[in-house]
């Protein structure tokens, strides 16, 4: 009879566990999203200044172990820079809330793995969990135009492309099969060389973000007002309120 009562409870367990890894969500298009690039680093002005990107997490308890930003041009092509998240085991990545805003610094600092408060941040170079083999950057912006994959376990996720407006040409960054407008040859207008020194996404929709005329550029110095890990102002604030009241809701349920 003991026998019988711990087999059913190593079944039961081992059910429970294959249950749990299949819940566990994947990343896929509009599930998580490019929401601002801080693309110049202002060389000269100190440390702990780096170029930047900030993603959304629109889906809750999203697995997101394996994405990975890239800025080749071509989205199965590897090359340039790129960094791959992984948590080790530690499971911060593992169920990552709606909501959340996850910062990557292409350069060294102390990583924030905590999700509870809705940011995430990690500093490619000097972090354990951003692999940023073969170059050692996780991206590199500093050019007159640029553009960046978001990509999950080999699939596309987002992808933009930003260019100055004095640009002498577009670059070969190309959509692939994600949605964006006028496709290898659209782009976010920067302004002219020098003049800003990243964007941000105004939207409150994923799908919006596929029109580069729902970013804004803008100059203000990255130590003064640095919104990396904040929302990004009018309706992208609320609708990443909402996202979050929603996480919150999902987490405190209590099973019928
Ligand atoms: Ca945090
Ligand atoms: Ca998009
Ligand atoms: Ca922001």
């Amino acid at each position: 009879m003991e026998i019988i009562y711990s087999a059913k409870l190593k079944y039961l367990a081992g059910l429970f566990l294959w249950v749990g890894i299949f819940a566990l969500r994947a990343a896929n298009p509009g599930d998580v999203i490019i929401n601002e690039i801080y693309f110049d680093a202002k060389k000269g002005l100190g440390k702990s200044h780096f170029e930047a990107v900030e993603l959304l997490v629109v889906a809750d308890k999203l697995n997101l172990n394996g994405l990975q930003v890239s800025d080749r041009p071509i989205w199965n092509v590897p090359k340039n820079d790129q960094c791959t998240l992984q948590d080790l085991g530690h499971g911060f990545l593992s169920a990552v809330p709606s909501g959340t805003l996850i910062v990557i610094y292409d350069g060294n600092g102390t990583d924030d793995t905590n999700a509870n408060d809705f940011t995430l941040s990690f500093y490619a170079r000097s972090s354990l969990y951003c692999n940023v083999a073969p170059t050692g950057n996780a991206f590199s912006f500093r050019k007159p135009g640029k553009s960046l994959h978001l990509l999950y376990l080999n699939g596309q996720v987002d992808f933009l492309k930003y260019r100055a407006s004095n640009a002498t040409h577009n670059g070969p960054a190309d959509p692939g099969k994600l949605g964006w407008e006028n496709g290898v040859k659209g782009y976010i207008d920067v302004g002219m060389i020098g003049e800003n020194v990243g964007f941000r996404f105004l939207g409150n929709k994923a799908d919006l973000n596929d029109f580069p005329a729902a970013w804004m550029a803008y100059s203000e110095d990255y130590k003064k007002d640095n919104n990396l890990g904040k929302p990004n102002g009018g309706v992208n604030t609320v609708w990443i309120e909402a996202l979050r009241a929603k996480a919150s809701q999902a987490q405190t349920a209590v099973p019928k």
